[in-house]
């Protein structure tokens, strides 16, 4: 519980046996619920999240955003809060967000990883990369935002109710900021958070995941609503 809110952080995972657990120990107290999005990890990352006082849900179908949508299903907060299990985000900054959540008084808060401070943790391909995908996400929507491949959001969770979250794939993340900012009765901010290199394995495929991300932008700004 935080100022009155029920906090649900919710954490997708594909083998993460590392990263999740010094994710997990460093989650602060007040968190009221953790929900670890599992997709058939074969390592021992169900188990540690589970010895580690996370519930586990196992999605059978792969992808980053599949799962989410499976997490949101489950989660009881107020207030949801994401990050990734590599233990690239801090969760030591979690109360630093919420603060500047109500502060803000935001519906949708990104955490943005820029200015990168830990060269080791993004590689130049990859600054380039995200750059170009906020750049053509801030033209298309007229709203500048500077990270829209952040994976650490703080939201209420009765938002969700008025989304249209249709991708299963990596392009989740930049879905949910389209979603939440262009409904006018949500109120999306955005601010600065150290960011770090990830433990274990990455599972994006920059290019594959780049490319497509771009595309799927394009779709979403102007295919069919539906
Ligand atoms: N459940 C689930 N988690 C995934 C999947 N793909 C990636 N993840 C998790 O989503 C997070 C983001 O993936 P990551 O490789 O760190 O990508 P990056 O942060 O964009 O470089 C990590 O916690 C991954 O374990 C998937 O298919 N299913
Ligand atoms: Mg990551």
């Amino acid at each position: 519980m935080y100022k009155g809110l029920q906090i649900t952080v919710i954490i997708p995972c594909l083998n993460e046996e590392q990263g999740i657990e010094q994710v997990l120990i460093r989650m602060p107290s007040f968190v009221d619920e953790i929900i670890v999005v599992d997709n058939n990890s074969t390592d021992r990352t169900a188990d540690v999240a589970r010895r580690l006082g996370a519930k586990v849900i196992r999605e059978t179908v792969r992808g980053y955003g599949r799962s989410y949508k499976k997490g949101f299903a489950e989660a009881c907060g107020d207030v949801i809060v994401t990050l990734d299990g590599d233990h690239s985000y801090p969760p030591d900054a979690i109360s630093y967000l919420l603060e500047a959540f109500l502060h803000l008084k935001a519906d949708f808060l990104n955490a943005s990883r820029f200015p990168v401070r830990d060269r080791a943790s993004m590689s130049l391909k990859h600054h380039l990369g995200n750059l170009v995908l906020s750049l053509a996400l801030s033209v298309l929507y007229f709203r500048w935002v500077r990270d829209s491949q952040s994976g650490m959001w703080v939201f209420r969770r009765s938002i969700l109710e008025h989304m249209n979250l249709e991708s299963d794939s990596m392009a989740f993340s930049e879905e949910i900021k389209i979603e939440a900012l262009r409904n006018p009765k949500v109120r999306f901010e955005e601010i600065s958070i150290l960011y770090s290199s990830r433990l274990g394995e990455i599972k994006l495929n920059p290019w594959r995941d780049g490319m497509y991300n771009l595309y799927f932008l394009a779709r979403k700004r102007f295919g069919r609503r539906s």
